[in-house]
């Protein structure tokens, strides 16, 4: 990526295909896997510096060794301090959809995942749920290596956001500065172009017109209602429902309606459907309410699960965005001790929280740590509406490094949106 660097591992070439790359096909329904320290270092010989190929046509040999080098790298390098959705509808009797939560940076748990559950190719699809960067050291590799996916197989890969593609997030937790330090002269450059991705990735995904997928979760409805008593056209106020008592499930239209392409999506006006579905959060109380702990998004009930599960003949719901800490404080939740939990069970189907950085947050002030796995579902025909949960323990040891941001002083703001900030950093 830049620089000259001195020889790279020793080699072993080991081609992977998907057929040696297959997770065992007699799993149960969950199964725990505690890996060993992945072998993407000895799959091939590394090529450093990175270069794009000439004619931009990407090759599984290249993804292994940009596999192999982000993995070399991050463990020989001196580290360096200072819908709007997708509809998935192609799927068929012998496709699979790994499902993916938030990963956070964690680079050396995601090369895992791809090597225990098998990587992408034409039969196998990864719908990641967003929260790329923050928090771990790895952010921009992590991001990096998705993003090539995404160019090697746009139409078996798909990368949603979640709130921490953005530019509040990222100026707070870690990413911001982990590239400026890694990019060094051309890092604010990289950084914006960063920002460009995270306003182009996509909100939600439709799988197999059964399961809906998003960092967050459900939204509200936004659509525009004139008021009954103003018939002239000087005094015709327009009355939001979300600014009113009453808060209304939005529909799928909407949010295939809504505009995404914001840095930070905004907490109030008109466009509010992106921070719904990036920041809310399910609880067992009925209804619809703001998400006073966030301070943007919505709380949602299991009776507005059952409403969009039905409405939009839906059998799963498959949001991330609360890892060990953040479930903690919400009582009548599960924990996130196995990477998933099932939060509401309604007559029309579930609702899932699924996240995928075990051992999480990579820095923590304390020794007292979550030690939590995390888990990625796998979705099977005939109707892909029943999950297949993988949990996983974290890939030790992690290559000791030292954070990008003030973790002892943020580690549990990410509960907070800090409004003010945002304002002013935008
Ligand atoms: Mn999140």
């Amino acid at each position: 990526m830049s620089g000259s660097l001195p020889s790279g591992p020793p080699s072993d070439p080991k081609p992977a295909t998907c057929a040696t790359n297959s997770p065992d096909e007699t799993a149960t329904t969950s199964t725990t896997t505690t890996p060993s320290t992945p072998e993407v270092s000895s799959l091939s010989p590394v090529q450093i510096p990175l270069s794009w190929p000439p004619d931009s046509s990407l090759t599984l040999d290249w993804i292994q060794n940009l596999i192999a080098a982000f993995d070399w790298s991050s463990k020989n390098l001196p580290h360096l301090n200072s819908l709007q959705s997708s509809l998935i509808d192609d799927c068929n009797e012998n496709s699979k959809v790994v499902v993916v939560g938030d990963v956070h940076g964690q680079l050396h748990d995601v090369l895992f995942l791809l090597q225990d559950a098998g990587f992408p190719c034409e039969d196998r699809f990864f719908v990641f749920n967003g929260d790329y960067v923050d928090r771990g050291a790895w952010g921009l590799e992590t991001f990096l290596l998705l993003l090539a996916w995404k160019v090697f197989l746009p139409q078996r890969v798909y990368l949603l956001r979640g709130n921490h593609e953005s530019k509040y997030c990222t100026s707070v937790y870690g990413f911001e500065k982990e590239v400026l330090a890694k990019y060094g002269d051309k890092g604010k450059h990289v950084y914006r172009k960063c920002l460009g991705c995270f306003e182009g990735l996509p909100l939600a995904s439709i799988i197999a017109g059964h399961v809906y997928t998003a960092h967050g979760g459900l939204f509200r409805s936004v659509s525009i209602t004139p008021s009954k008593r103003t018939k002239g056209k000087k005094n015709r106020r327009i009355s939001l429902n979300s600014e009113t008592k009453l808060l209304c499930l939005g529909s799928l239209e909407e949010l295939s309606k809504a505009r995404r392409s914001v840095l930070d999506p905004p907490w109030e006006g008109l466009n509010l459907i992106p921070g719904d579905v990036l920041w809310s959060d399910p609880t067992m109380k009925s209804g619809l309410s703001p998400n006073t702990e966030r301070g943007i998004g919505l709380l949602w009930g299991p009776d507005c699960t059952e409403d969009f599960l039905k409405k939009f003949q839906l059998k799963l719901i498959i949001r991330s965005h609360e890892g060990p800490d953040a479930r903690e404080k919400r009582p009548g939740l599960g924990g996130m001790d196995e990477g998933y939990t099932i939060d509401h069970v309604v007559p029309s189907g579930k609702l899932i929280t699924l996240f995928s950085a075990p051992d999480y947050p990579q820095f923590q002030a304390t020794e007292d740590r979550h030690k939590n796995k995390g888990a990625y579902i796998v979705l099977k025909p005939p109707r892909f509406d029943v999950p297949e949960f993988h949990s996983f323990e974290a890939v030790t040891p992690r290559p000791v490094v030292k954070a990008y941001y003030d973790y002892e002083d943020v580690i549990d703001s990410d509960e907070e949106l800090d409004l003010a900030s945002m304002v002013t950093s935008t």
